[in-house]
């Protein structure tokens, strides 16, 4: 069998998924990949790890041909706040990184799992139940890069038959590794705020929605979209899938519900809250439902109590 490569498996879905994959296929069937951020004791402890740019196309065709890869996971991307900081490099590393890999999948025949996101969509796009087909005029950087990779995984497709597949996350709140950068990220700072201090100051309002999931959904997605049949997979690229839309006022009631004495203020930064303001507030996820059975787990109350149990720990709070 041939193996699997994760690119950016170092990062907030990299870290997580990196092991899920090796659970399922075997340690050393999942090639791990990173760039700048140094891998954790349990990354490199856990398989195989390889270190390169992905804007380095050399380097990535390399790691394919020295670890015979059949399948890759491409994470590697700067998230929407930072990509805003700095757009070149976001569009380098988000676009010229994703054309290294569907060039290397179609010289080599690897299959493509690449995520768009929420940010796909902008100010014109109907902001609730948003349609898996609609306007989709982004205003950030990011948004433009997601958009971009989503057509060039349909071109790949079309064009020469790569089997590249996606998925439209919405924000992902996960305990194993901090998001950096991203807009999504008060939902996890939150749950540090909480068990560290007893109280956050949020950057997003209070009644700024939404979607959201966990991240144990995110990967059974990731997962269940590269081993789906590819002849029901219509929107191959860009399945809308969500698991709850929720705000910083209502994040906030679930968990003082298990720490009631956990206080909440907001300092709205105006650039993180334009970007969510341009994003939906639910996406309709029925098409990933109907074409590969898609279902989240995880509910905004199931994924607060898991989360504080499992960051208790890792605080030695627990
Ligand atoms: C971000 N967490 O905030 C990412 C994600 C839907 C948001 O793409 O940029």
């Amino acid at each position: 069998m041939k193996k699997i490569l994760v690119t950016g498996s170092t990062g907030q879905i990299g870290s997580e998924l990196t092991p899920a994959l090796r659970q399922r296929h075997g340690a050393d069937m999942v090639v791990a990949a990173g760039h700048r951020t140094r891998p954790g004791e349990s990354l490199l402890a856990s398989g195989p790890y390889v270190a390169f740019d992905i804007r380095d196309k050399g380097a990535l065709e390399k790691v394919i041909i020295q670890y015979d890869i059949g399948a890759i996971y491409h994470l590697s991307a700067l998230l929407s706040a930072v990509a805003e900081e700095r757009p070149q490099q976001a569009w380098d590393v988000n676009i010229n990184g994703l054309v290294n890999v569907l060039e290397a999948a179609r010289i080599h025949g690897c299959r493509v799992f690449h995520p768009s996101s929420i940010g796909a969509f902008g100010p014109s796009t109907p902001q609730d139940n948003t349609p898996q087909e609609t306007i989709q005029r982004p205003k950030t950087i990011y948004g433009v890069t997601k958009v971009t990779g989503e057509l060039l995984g349909d071109y790949y497709f079309l064009r020469y038959g790569v089997d590249c597949r996606g998925v439209r996350y919405p924000g992902l709140i996960s305990h194993e590794t901090l998001p950096g950068g991203g807009t999504t990220d008060y939902s996890v700072e939150m749950f540090y705020g909480a068990l560290r201090q007893k109280k956050y100051t949020c950057y997003l309002a209070p009644d700024t929605r939404l979607d959201m999931m966990y991240m144990p959904d995110a990967i059974r997605a990731a997962i269940g979209v590269m081993e789906a049949e590819a002849a029901g997979l219509s929107h191959r690229n860009a399945f809308n899938v969500t698991a709850m839309s929720l705000t910083p006022a209502e994040l906030h009631g679930a968990i003082c519900k298990q720490i009631p004495d956990f206080t909440l203020d907001y300092k709205v930064d105006s650039v993180r809250q334009a970007i969510a303001d341009s994003w939906p507030n639910s996406m309709d996820d029925s098409a990933a439902r109907s074409q590969w059975g898609w279902r989240p787990e995880y509910t905004l109350e199931t994924m607060t109590a898991d989360m504080l149990a499992r960051l208790a720990g890792k605080l030695g709070r627990g």
